[in-house]
């Protein structure tokens, strides 16, 4: 099986790339797209869009090489039964969750403003986990999917870093997985929120994770060549 060693901080680390899977946290064309939720909050999202491209890049090595790709998108049923009443009626009635936005109802599962950017468009093969929370584990099956394929370490990629991007690395450190952030491919709508956020995941000699770039990942997978992890 392929053993990578990857340049990160605090350290560098070895992959055993068979036990590593990529998550790819709520890439949503709600978050990032011109006209979508996130704009609509006043947000700027071409500060999201940059992860786009090395996210991109990152997939293709992954899929190149059969490494395990998991999506993750943020949503509700359209009923909003599993939406938490205080989540709902949080900011404006117009931007709220279940109302109707530029891409259909806002964070609302089915709805196009929901789906997966076109770029990072998941495979049929590739297992999509919709979550009601920010973080990927609170009530979903991705933990059960992990153990099941003997997963122990995440590169974890996405949006926003401080927010679903943060959630989901605290829960998985907390159930033993490994997690490598791969920094240019995160993003937020702060800068420095964004960097905070990468701050506190590779303090204290790594509390919740590494943190690397993703030209070091990318250059650490071309050295497998073309060996299939699976
Ligand atoms: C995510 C959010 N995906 N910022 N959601 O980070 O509300």
């Amino acid at each position: 099986m392929p053993r990578v060693r990857i340049e990160a901080e605090p350290a560098a680390l070895v992959v055993d790339l068979a036990a590593a899977a990529l998550v790819i946290i709520d890439m949503q064309r709600d978050f990032l797209e011109p006209g979508g939720f996130g704009e609509a909050l006043g947000n700027d999202v071409t500060r999201l869009r940059r992860a786009v491209a090395p996210c991109k890049a990152v997939l293709d090595e992954a899929r190149r090489l059969g490494l395990l790709v998991i999506h993750t998108r943020e949503g509700h049923r359209p009923d909003l039964s599993d939406a938490p009443r205080h989540k709902v009626e949080r900011g404006d009635p117009a931007n709220r969750i279940g109302a109707r936005g530029p891409m259909g109802r806002i964070l609302v599962r089915g709805e196009p403003g929901h789906d997966i950017v076109p770029e990072l468009y998941p495979l049929t093969s590739e297992p999509v986990i919709d979550k009601p929370g920010k973080g990927a584990f609170y009530q979903t099956d991705l933990e059960l999917m992990l153990r099941n394929r003997g997963i122990d370490t995440l590169f974890v990629a996405g949006v926003t870093t401080e927010v679903c991007v943060n959630t989901t690395v605290r829960e998985a450190n907390d159930r033993g997985f490994r997690c490598i952030v791969l920094s240019d491919c995160c993003a937020s709508y702060f800068p420095e929120f964004h960097d905070a956020g990468l701050a506190m995941i590779k303090a204290q000699g790594g509390i919740f994770g590494s943190v690397t770039a993703s030209p070091h990942l990318l250059r650490s997978l071309a050295a497998v060549g073309n060996q299939k992890i699976a």
